[in-house]
């Protein structure tokens, strides 16, 4: 592989101006543009995208800005011979801090005197409302790039930290691992169960009625993987029923959510838009990823982060 040109998709918009990666590349002896739907590719391109596109096949190389690649048919670009590499490895603060953020709110009940705030509201909640996460078990679905960085804030806040990733390896500050056939028992006694993994056949629908029922009462679910990896239906009922206490959502069944979605009006669910990864500085985070392989590439080194 030869990469002569990068070419930045205007999708990437979605998490950072294209603009700011082109120029972030510059230093890079390549042509680097940004591009739209109207572009064409061939076996010298590399294409640096959010979304993905069917012409994208015709492209040595797609880099995707995001870690999930749940969107992509990895099997058509097994078969048109395209690499597609994914950006795995620069969330490891961004979505850990987001997550510590759900937490403390949770805890010491922020949300609530925000929600407050607006209507110039002075009321303390009930007395045994706040608590502290010290002494508090999580548990961290997935273990990657953002599991590790929410286990180890956590372990720093003085929580009990167990969690679960496929390989049931240990992991730093992680005090039980659990393959994922143990995710009930895992999540049975969390106080919070944060999902960290990616969006596959086997994570979809992995929080449904039967582990939501065997969580505490007072167990809040925090998502930052992808909506469906948690029971649309089955979250509503459990919220509704009192089998969970509440919920941190920044990955949607769909999004936007709906202005009409039965979640946007409770207390206890902290809603965002998506925006647990975003920082000021995404734009240079994605092009050293891309710099990185490039220079794979001239060193006829392996890509770094290929998932095809
Ligand atoms: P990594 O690839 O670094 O980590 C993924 C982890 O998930 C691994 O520990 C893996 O296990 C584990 N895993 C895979 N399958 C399962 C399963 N069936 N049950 C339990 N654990 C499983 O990815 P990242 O940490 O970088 O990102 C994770 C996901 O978070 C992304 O795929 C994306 O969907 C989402 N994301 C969301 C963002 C947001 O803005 N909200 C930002 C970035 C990512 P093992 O270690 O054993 O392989
Ligand atoms: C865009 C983050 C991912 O998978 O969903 C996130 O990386 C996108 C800022």
């Amino acid at each position: 592989m030869d990469i002569a040109r990068i070419a930045v998709h205007d999708s990437v918009a979605a998490a950072c101006p294209p603009a700011g990666v082109a120029e972030s590349l510059r230093g890079l002896d390549r042509s680097v543009e940004v591009v739209g739907d109207d572009a064409s590719f061939d076996a010298g391109d590399c294409v640096v995208t959010f979304s993905p596109r069917e012409a994208f096949l015709d492209a040595a190389w797609v880099h995707g800005v995001r870690a999930g690649y749940d969107a992509f048919d990895v099997s058509a670009y097994e078969a048109a011979g395209t690499a597609l590499t994914n950006s795995t490895g620069i969330h490891g603060d961004t979505v850990p801090e987001t997550v510590v953020g759900y937490l403390t709110a949770v805890a010491r009940r922020l949300h609530v005197y925000r929600d407050r705030q607006r209507q110039r509201e002075w009321r303390q909640e009930p007395y045994d409302a706040a608590f502290t996460l010290s002494g508090e078990r999580v548990c961290v679905v997935g273990l990657g790039t953002i599991g590790r960085g929410v286990a180890e804030r956590a372990d720093a806040l003085g929580m009990e930290v167990v969690g679960v990733r496929r390989s049931g390896d240990p992991v730093d500050g992680v005090e039980r691992v659990y393959a994922p056939d143990d995710l009930r028992a895992a999540a049975a006694d969390a106080r919070f169960v944060v999902l960290c993994c990616p969006l596959t056949e086997e994570t979809e629908g992995l929080v449904d009625a039967a582990l939501l029922d065997a969580m505490r009462a007072d167990a809040y679910l925090v998502n930052v993987a992808r909506g469906p990896v948690v029971g649309e239906d089955a979250l509503l009922a459990a919220l509704d029923d009192g089998e969970i206490a509440g919920a941190a959502l920044d990955a949607h069944w769909e999004e936007p959510l709906p202005p009409d979605h039965p979640l946007w009006d409770r207390e206890s669910v902290l809603i965002t838009p998506h925006v647990a990864a975003a920082t000021n500085r995404y734009h240079e985070d994605v092009a050293a990823l891309v710099r990185e392989n490039v220079e794979r590439i001239s060193r006829g080194d392996p890509l770094q982060n290929r998932v095809a």
